[in-house]
């Protein structure tokens, strides 16, 4: 209604500052109709669909951020869409009409509502996006040896069902196997990543050999594994069942098939395999041919390392051995 009393009118026609309003309300209307709707579908229909699920802590918080940005995004996009639909519908040059169209200069109502609009929405992306990080303690991803912040649990070098004390895993990377070592458990090795269901793991992630990514995807944990860096990452599992690993880092020829699977299972069955695994081991001669727990490895060793390990057991690694210059290690 004031669009009328701001133009300045010099032009002899008041009638363009009129049809301006109007199809500023007009789109206005079409955009805030279809914005609800879009929202409404994303937040409803497709959130609990998003990916990676809902199988962990970090997995649920990631399904939240990508619908909460998708429903901040979905108004920007149909806005734009619509303004473009709009004016070729409306705006288009009629048969005939080959003139320019009148140039524009300073549009203070136009110029704030850009600024104000898209400082708004970066400033809320940016602060959305600094939360989702912090309040997850990384949101899955690794944090370097030293991460900047201290999850709830405690760490120690045993773990009981049923208390706060956080699961640590080891998860080695080599060309092209994962192994997974329990330091709580005597340092026992699985190729199989078993975790207990509601219990603070804290994934120690490095590397033997190359750089190496541990990405257990539908837990929403994804970090770097690099020779000589102990990566931390923090998760915990919500739900029981089975989960794959890869390997998201170009690592060599096979790193395609650099792959094994998790499960999650309740606590006690958790303890009862872990303990399990560390018996057996020890019969067997595997923990006592293993190097001594450390949170990185020298790959120099490694080679022949393996070979101990096989000739006690031939059990560990994916393959059944370490690999190394001039390998496979065989027994
Ligand atoms: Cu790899």
């Amino acid at each position: 209604m004031s669009a009328t009393a701001e133009t300045p009118a010099p032009a002899p026609a008041p009638a363009p500052a009129d049809s301006d309003a109007r199809h500023g309300w007009r789109m206005f209307i079409i955009w805030f109709v279809l914005a609800l709707a879009a929202c409404l579908l994303i937040w409803f229909v497709w959130y609990p669909h998003l990916p990676p699920g809902r199988m962990s802590d970090a997995a649920k918080h990631q399904q939240f951020d990508i619908a909460v940005l998708a429903v901040s995004g979905a108004p920007v996009v149909i806005g734009v869409l619509l303004y473009f639909i709009y004016s070729i519908v409306v705006w288009r040059a009629r048969p005939g009409d080959d003139s320019d169209g009148p140039p524009i200069y300073g549009n203070t109502k136009v110029q704030a509502t850009w600024i104000i609009g898209t400082s708004a929405i970066v400033l809320w992306l940016a602060v959305f996006g600094t939360v989702e990080l912090v309040i997850p303690y990384g949101a899955g991803a690794g944090e370097g040896p030293s991460p900047i912040w201290t999850p709830a649990a405690k760490q120690s070098s045993t773990w009981t069902p049923g208390t706060n004390t956080a699961l640590q895993v080891q998860v080695i990377g080599q060309q092209w196997v994962w192994t997974y070592r329990y330091p709580q458990f005597g340092g026992m090795e699985s190729t199989v990543l078993y975790l207990p269901v509601d219990t603070p793991v804290t994934f120690h992630v490095t590397s033997l050999d190359v750089i190496h990514s541990f990405w257990a995807y539908k837990l929403g944990v994804k970090a770097d594994a690099n020779p000589g860096v102990d990566n931390v990452a923090y998760v915990t599992p919500k739900a029981e069942g089975g989960f794959e690993v890869r390997c998201n880092e170009l690592c060599g020829i096979w790193h395609g098939a650099m792959f094994n699977s998790g499960q999650i299972v309740s606590q006690s069955a958790f303890e009862a395999w872990a303990t399990g695994v560390q018996s057996q081991e020890q019969t067997t001669g595997v923990l006592a041919a293993l190097p001594p727990y450390a949170l990185v490895y020298d790959p120099t060793v490694i080679p022949q390392l393996g070979k101990n390990v096989v000739n006690v057991a031939g059990i560990t690694g994916g393959a059944g051995y370490y690999y190394g210059p001039g390998n496979p290690v065989t027994p």
